[in-house]
């Protein structure tokens, strides 16, 4: 799945606030790309330069997304804070034509924060693939 903004990469990367540094940077930037490029693609979602929107933040804190459950407007900032003293991850469901499915995760080390821009209105349903047997999903709701 490529995005046919192509020459929006870099600056769709640059602004994911945990830059890959480990060896494996390349592979995880490239999932980075394609997990932002799916959700483009989605139509729904998009990083802007968003200095106007409301910013609410979600913890990471005991293996659970707080709150869990999130309204906001569109074009608000969402940042995810990781406190908990492991890594955590965010993947997006998204219904394609055939079957659901979900953006590549995108890591979350602890101490460390990310943020998304929601463009569009819809209901968001996501997870931390590491710890969903525990429950920790969250929903994003854009009115
Ligand atoms: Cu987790």
């Amino acid at each position: 799945m490529i995005s046919p903004e192509r020459n929006m990469v870099s600056k769709i990367v640059s602004t994911i606030s945990e830059a890959p540094t480990t060896y494996r940077g390349k592979r995880a930037a490239f999932r980075q790309y394609a997990s932002v490029s799916m959700l483009l693609l989605f139509g729904a979602i998009s990083f802007s330069d968003a200095s106007l929107a409301q910013e609410h933040r979600i913890g990471m804190e005991g293996w659970e997304f707080n709150p869990a459950s999130l309204t906001i407007q569109a074009d608000d900032v969402v940042t995810w804070l990781n406190d908990d003293d492991t890594n955590h991850n965010i993947a997006f469901e998204i219904e394609f034509d055939t079957a659901p499915t979900r953006t590549a995760p995108v890591k979350v080390r602890k101490t460390k924060e990310y943020s998304l821009v929601f463009k569009e209105k819809g209901t968001f349903h996501y997870v931390c693939k590491i710890h969903e047997d525990y429950d920790m999903k969250g929903t994003i709701t854009v009115e």
